[in-house]
């Protein structure tokens, strides 16, 4: 059960957010801005409730550790309870924070990376140390308040160590300490119960081929992958491993481009079975995709694990990472998800962060009620659209011609070239062509979306 209902105890550190209401469901025709309009946990949408289908997951990285600083300024984010200094003590407080709130959204889960929530020391050692003693403090906030951790994941970008990558980094030393890393990411993330762990390859790529040689780089990702792999079994850690596709940004090219590049990284590397691809909106689209196109080709090999939700601006070329608002778009992408059976280990984390002209506590709550309530519309327009049927029917009709005859014949492989041949010399020419009628299913999906 995905919702938190039981009665918490109250936070050790001092209520930030006491002006502030528990965030609850009122309904469409609601003026409250602190009020949820859509999202209504336990409604039953298909024999499910929402949170069991949404799943909604609120990171640490932007929520708690965004600054608002931009290429061409610095940080605006106003965060009282943070004394902007790197001491564990201040990242334990911070932890705590985080979780009063989320308690107040009522999201049912989170995610971190281990340097979003635990400052590095000056050695390994140290830094798991610290990673421990934070780690502690977010162990009793979840038992505290019944949230859960969707995945965690290792932070193998942010330090200078890794310029040239981490497991595809030209110094073996930098491919070293990130699988010390990510040995000690997957064992915390074990020890807090996670549903998941994430790789996304922050600068598994290339700024030039000129340096680069690329096959050794991707065997050494592939290496990488297969030592994660034994480690997870080692330990018994059961959550599910997931792939993040982007196509650039921090580099200018990086190997887990898009959805197919990573199944195919997979396949050839005998890694499919213990993967599945975490699909982000804004991600997809700097791929010259949508994020439909990424959950399609995902969820067609069996590989649609979970969703970083967010969205970029069309005018600008980078990923900003806003909240999604579309309901446009959340729409299909719920009706993708539901049409492949929905999520098992997987989430609706918002990978998002506010502008830094929202520079409030308040604007965090706002981000993400819009966000939450965009997915809960999605949802309900997507089981609407399912209810109805018409678009399942209008694409089952459109490929009658493989259900009987020639087409049947070909599906089962029983006829070649030469049958083939045959077939279209004595028929002369093809049946005729029906109309694919876009304009119809676009009109129709606008009937859903009111
Ligand atoms: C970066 C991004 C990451 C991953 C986790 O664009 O999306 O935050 O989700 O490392
Ligand atoms: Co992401």
């Amino acid at each position: 059960m995905a919702t938190i209902k039981k009665k918490r105890t109250a936070s050790a550190a001092k209520e930030y957010f006491s002006k502030i209401p528990q965030i609850s469901y009122e309904g469409p025709t609601s003026k409250n801005p602190w009020a949820f309009k859509w999202y209504n946990p336990e409604e039953l949408v298909e024999g499910k409730t929402m949170a069991e289908h949404l799943r909604f997951s609120v990171v640490y990285w932007h929520t708690f550790r965004g600054t608002g600083g931009d290429q061409f300024g610095m940080g605006t984010m106003l965060r009282p309870w943070d004394d902007g200094t790197e001491s564990v003590e201040n990242a334990q407080k911070r932890m705590r924070i985080a979780f009063q709130f989320m308690e107040k959204l009522g999201n049912p889960f989170w995610a971190f990376h281990d340097r979003d929530i635990a400052p590095e020391g000056s050695n390994l050692r140290q830094t798991n140390k610290n990673l421990d003693a934070v780690v502690k403090v977010a162990k009793e906030e979840m038992k505290r308040t019944g949230i859960k951790l969707l995945w965690g994941t290792s932070n193998l970008f942010g330090n200078p160590r890794y310029m040239h990558g981490a497991a595809t980094s030209c110094n073996a030393d930098a491919f070293a300490f990130a699988a010390a890393q990510v040995k000690k990411g997957m064992e915390v993330t074990h020890e807090l119960g996670g549903g998941g762990f994430t790789f996304w390859g922050g600068r598994e790529g290339y700024t030039t081929l000129l340096n680069t040689d690329l096959k050794r780089e991707l065997d050494h990702l592939a290496k990488f992958f297969k030592m994660a792999v034994e480690y997870k079994k080692e330990i018994g850690f059961k959550g599910q491993f997931y792939i993040e596709p982007k196509p650039k940004e921090p580099t200018k090219h990086q190997y887990d481009s898009d959805a197919a590049a990573c199944l195919n990284f997979l396949r050839q590397n005998g890694l499919l079975k213990d993967f599945k691809l975490n699909l982000e909106t804004n991600h997809a689209m700097l791929a010259g995709h949508t994020m439909h196109h990424e959950m399609e080709t995902a969820a067609s090999a069996g590989a649609l694990g979970s969703l970083d939700a967010n969205t970029g601006d069309p005018m600008l070329g980078w990923d900003t990472d806003q909240f999604p608002t579309s309901i446009y778009e959340t729409s299909l992408i719920m009706y993708t998800l539901m049409k492949y059976g929905g999520f098992t280990t997987g989430g609706v984390n918002f990978d998002a962060k506010v502008r830094r002209e929202s520079f409030t506590p308040e604007d965090l709550f706002f981000a993400h009620i819009g966000g939450m309530d965009a997915f809960a519309r999605g949802l309900k327009i997507a089981a609407a659209m399912r209810a109805d049927g018409r678009l399942v029917e209008f694409v089952k009709d459109r490929y009658s011609s493989w259900d009987s005859g020639i087409g049947a014949d070909i599906e089962k492989g029983k006829v070649g070239f030469k049958e083939l041949s045959e077939y279209m010399l004595k028929k002369g020419n093809i049946a005729p062509n029906s109309s694919g009628r876009q304009e119809f299913l676009e009109n129709m999906i606008n009937e859903y979306i009111m």
